[in-house]
């Protein structure tokens, strides 16, 4: 069974942390109705959501999944390189360990989950504004014991790893190549996103199909001729907040 840890968005969302993005005013109301519909594809892709209650102090508390890594043998909470969202990692902590055994990033380290993308038993790290060398290190070593290799790619003009590239089917992915070197994915089928579109990059892949912004047309597009099975969602409002489709949900089975 797949569960999906999410969390209302909230109620200060408009003070989020804003680094790529200008501020724009951010209804707080739409967005946790379009929160209420990524929700339900999460549902629709058969994860049980197990919903954290709101965090009316936390503006960016919705975006679950820089809190946390989890893998099938261990959780690591993270230590979060924006300080205003460190709070957050408490209640995931509390939500993770009736799953996994936990274990914690320490300072100095800092590593929002949006800097790692797993692809099997290989976990890429972006060194970002938000994830440091230490970060990586202290993540290196909690996971060599279950055989997984951890390997730094620095990134410089995007907030975080998986805005870059993210996973969209067994054998392929989506990438902005003017954020992320490719050359590291060797192996793996390729799909840019639409040169217009350069936060186009960021889907959610469960199971068979991707949950996919419905704002990215053209790449939306150019999934669906690749036969990928895109399900689109609005989260505009989130997207003013620099959050995509990954980063609302941390997905595991139990
Ligand atoms: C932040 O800057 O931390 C939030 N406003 C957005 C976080 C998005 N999270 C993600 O991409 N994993």
């Amino acid at each position: 069974m797949l569960i999906a840890i999410t969390r209302e968005v909230s109620p200060a969302i408009a003070n989020c942390e804003l680094t790529h993005l200008e501020r724009e005013p951010i209804d707080a109301a739409r967005a946790a109705a379009q929160h209420h519909e990524y929700e339900s594809c999460l549902e629709q892709l058969g994860c049980q959501v197990q919903r954290l209650p709101v965090e009316p102090t936390l503006p960016d508390s919705v975006f679950v999944e820089d809190a946390a890594i989890v893998l099938e043998e261990i959780a690591v909470i993270t230590r979060p390189g924006a300080a205003s969202r460190r709070p957050e990692i408490e209640s995931v902590a509390r939500a993770l360990v009736v799953y996994r055994p936990l274990a914690f990033i320490e300072s100095p380290g800092t590593l929002d989950g949006g800097d790692v993308l797993r692809l099997g038993k290989k976990l890429f790290v972006g060194l970002t504004q938000r994830t440091n060398q230490e970060g990586i290190r202290q993540l290196a070593t909690l996971l060599a014991p279950f055989g997984y290799e951890v390997r730094a790619i620095s990134i410089a003009d995007c907030l975080h790893l998986k805005t870059a590239v993210t996973q969209v089917a067994d054998d392929t992915l989506l990438i902005n190549q003017d954020w992320i070197d490719a050359s590291m994915f060797t192996g793996w089928k390729l799909i840019d996103v639409d040169a217009a579109e350069p936060f186009a990059a960021n889907a959610l892949l469960i199971g068979g199909a991707v949950i996919y912004p419905t704002t990215f047309s053209a790449t939306r597009a150019k999934l669906e001729r690749h036969k990928i099975n895109v399900l689109p969602v609005e989260v505009s409002e989130l997207g003013k907040a620099e959050g995509g489709v990954t980063c609302c949900s941390l997905i595991f089975s139990i």
